[in-house]
């Protein structure tokens, strides 16, 4: 019989109820948001104490497994949640870890907790927010059971019978009544614990949705090396071998790196701490850049590559086409930022500069013909940037006496808050031409795109800087691009791709959308970027006139008028059959439109997708549009 049960509820039980009941209450506080965000979320803490246990080097095995009842599991063969009484709240340790908020800090193995982080709330918080929750661990020669509901244990836990295992495993149901919808994201559970397994060379993670009755296994022993070589996996890369070293160092320090060079244009550092991706980067990315563009430009000069009265290499044309991996582990990371991804602790800097600068430094010298290959690739890449500096001159408003004038093309909005003003990058001009007739041009400023747009995939800067479109949209935003780039200067807060709703319009919207990507993401970060949803057809019937914007609709709104010999269906395949007043009712009228935002939740899968689609390999391209060529509908060719 449980304690609850027995009446035996001392100041402690009451503690621990009000505990679970604020969870309740405000789950948000807790984990977030209880959309899908916050549902994931409740799987990360639970996966997150197994990999504690790895950390600690107690485990070897994970395995995460979503059942078709909407629970999920994970189990771990660590050493097992301590079964023994806990001290303060005459519980088992166990218990108290899964009722008593922010318990599991004070007790917990590892010590590489994330305090203060995206994570690190508590298996209690799962519990509280779990329709139910069944733990069972293995350890001192026995199995222990234990199961609770929104939290509330229903029995002791109990000693089921003999066990020579030790592990723990967890299974819970999000509860419905906290979640408006309780279905896991195969993807995006699959995505994060690939991460991980890269992450924690050696050990290795099973994941088993039996959903789908897809199971996959996770475990590399080259650890982000592996991880290096996974995100390079469509480049053309130009030495084989991942660059990689590591250091463990007293006082709590892990460091690891990894980096690779390809042939495109692009730059990729993806870094971690505490296996948290920190997006926002922070002290350990800066002292990896200085260091990697020290050593590499002192390795110029030794080898007489950059001429004594030449200026260095910029870090920028360093990073040109590569791809690296940096995972630091530390014992109280500080996270700052917008997003709380970004790490403070400054003495990491300087830290990881001269672990970087010396592991470099004894790669190059047993390495000399890849370092020659970085280097070739980086003095292309900053003649190509000079080139690059005045193009982009021309794009440059400093101020508004300054001489650059606004692209001729453009039609400006009259208002001058850049929080609502609205740009149209309108595809073609015909288009172009209703837009501009038919906008509220207050607030909306049209720009015509002639020609198609330049694949910046497969282009250097200078070569994008000099492509007309794309000055005009740089020019017009009063942003620059790249790393000159600044949300702050934005002249408009919505930037909405309007283009046809077929092939050709798809191929400019992936273009633009490419160079957005690219060269303006935190544009993308800020919720500034739309599509515009023209609609697909236009029913009539005597004076009834409806607008549909997907097949859906167009089948609904048949039924409702009545389909008769004399309903006419009109069907838009561009937006120039559209005249003035008809794309403003439809497609711009604030009060009517429809728009699509733009996000970007996994950089490193839209980097991914970005390649294969855009880059110059064209075997992924195949193996990609074949995989996805039976989910395409509504292909209009
Ligand atoms: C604290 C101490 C010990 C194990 C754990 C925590 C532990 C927690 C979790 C959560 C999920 N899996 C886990 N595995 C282990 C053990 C101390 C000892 O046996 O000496």
């Amino acid at each position: 019989m449980s304690s609850i049960e027995n009446g035996n509820y001392g100041a402690e039980q009451i503690q621990v109820l009000e505990g679970l009941e604020a969870v309740r209450k405000r789950p948000s506080m807790y984990i977030g948001s209880t959309s899908s965000r916050g549902l994931h979320h409740l799987v990360w803490e639970i996966v997150d104490n197994s990999v504690d246990e790895a950390l600690a080097g107690y485990c070897k095995n994970i395995e995460i497994k979503v059942f078709t009842d909407g629970s999920v599991s994970v189990k771990d063969d660590g050493r097992g949640i301590p079964v023994g009484l806990h001290r303060q709240t005459g519980r088992t340790a166990a218990e108290t870890a899964y009722t008593v908020l922010h318990a599991g800090a004070k007790f917990g193995g590892g010590g590489y907790k994330v305090s203060g982080g995206l994570h690190g709330v508590g298996a209690s918080v799962v519990n509280a927010l779990s329709e139910w929750l069944v733990l069972e661990i293995r350890r001192e020669g026995g199995v222990y059971e234990q199961s609770y509901s929104r939290g509330v244990p229903q029995s002791e836990l109990v000693r089921k019978g003999p066990s020579d295992q030790t592990g723990t495993f967890v299974r819970f149901k999000p509860d419905t009544e906290i979640f408006e919808d309780i279905t896991f994201s195969h993807e995006t559970l699959s995505l994060r614990l690939r991460e991980i397994a890269f992450l924690m060379h050696g050990l290795r993670i099973n994941f088993i949705d039996e959903r789908s009755d897809v199971s996959e296994t996770f475990h590399y022993e080259g650890g982000i090396k592996s991880f290096v070589n996974h995100l390079n996996k469509n480049k053309n890369v130009i030495h084989k071998d991942a660059i990689a070293f590591s250091l463990e160092k007293e006082g709590g320090y892990y460091f690891d790196i990894a980096m690779q060079y390809h042939d495109g244009y692009t730059e990729f550092i993806y870094s971690f701490v505490n296996n948290i991706h920190t997006s926002e980067g922070g002290s350990h990315e800066a002292g990896f850049k200085i260091a990697l563009t020290r050593t590499l430009n002192d390795f110029a000069r030794k080898f007489n590559i950059i001429k004594e009265q030449h200026a260095n290499l910029t870090g920028e044309d360093i990073r040109e086409g590569l791809t690296a991996v940096i995972s630091v582990r530390l014992l109280a990371p500080q996270f700052e930022g917008q997003t709380k991804t970004k790490l403070g602790n400054s003495d990491v800097r300087g830290m990881i500069d001269s672990f970087v600068g010396e592991g470099l430094t004894a790669f190059l010298e047993q390495n000399p013909s890849v370092g020659k290959k970085i280097i070739e690739k980086a003095v292309i890449a900053s003649q190509a940037r000079e080139a690059a500096r005045r193009a982009r001159e021309l794009t440059r408003r400093k101020s508004a006496l300054d001489i650059t004038p606004l692209p001729g093309k453009l039609a400006d909005c009259s208002v001058t808050d850049p929080s609502l003003c609205e740009l149209y990058l309108v595809e073609g001009d015909s288009a172009a031409g209703s837009a501009k007739q038919g906008r509220d041009r207050k607030f909306q400023a049209i720009l015509p795109l002639g020609g198609k747009i330049l694949n910046v995939e497969k282009a250097r800067l200078d070569k994008i800087l000099n492509h007309e479109e794309i000055r005009m949209i740089i020019t017009a935003m009063g942003t620059s691009i790249g790393d000159d780039f600044q949300v702050a200067k934005a002249r408009y807060h919505k930037v909405i791709i309007m283009a046809d709703a077929d092939i050709d319009g798809s191929h400019i919207r992936t273009l633009l959308l490419t160079f957005f990507f690219r060269y303006m993401q935190p544009l993308i970060k800020a919720g500034y970027l739309y599509i515009a949803q023209p609609p697909l057809y236009l029913i009539k019937k005597g004076k009834t006139e409806r607008y549909c914007y997907n097949d859906e609709e167009l089948e609904r709104n048949l039924k409702e008028i009545g389909r008769g010999s004399s309903v006419t269906i009109q069907r838009y395949k561009g937006l120039g059959e559209m005249n003035a007043e008809q794309l403003w009712s439809t497609t711009m009228n604030p009060h009517q439109r429809i728009l699509l935002q733009v996000t970007l939740e996994e950089t490193m899968l839209a980097d991914e997708i970005f390649t294969i689609l855009m880059g110059d390999k064209v075997e992924p391209r195949r193996e990609f549009i074949e995989r996805y060529a039976r989910q395409v509908t509504n292909l209009d060719v």
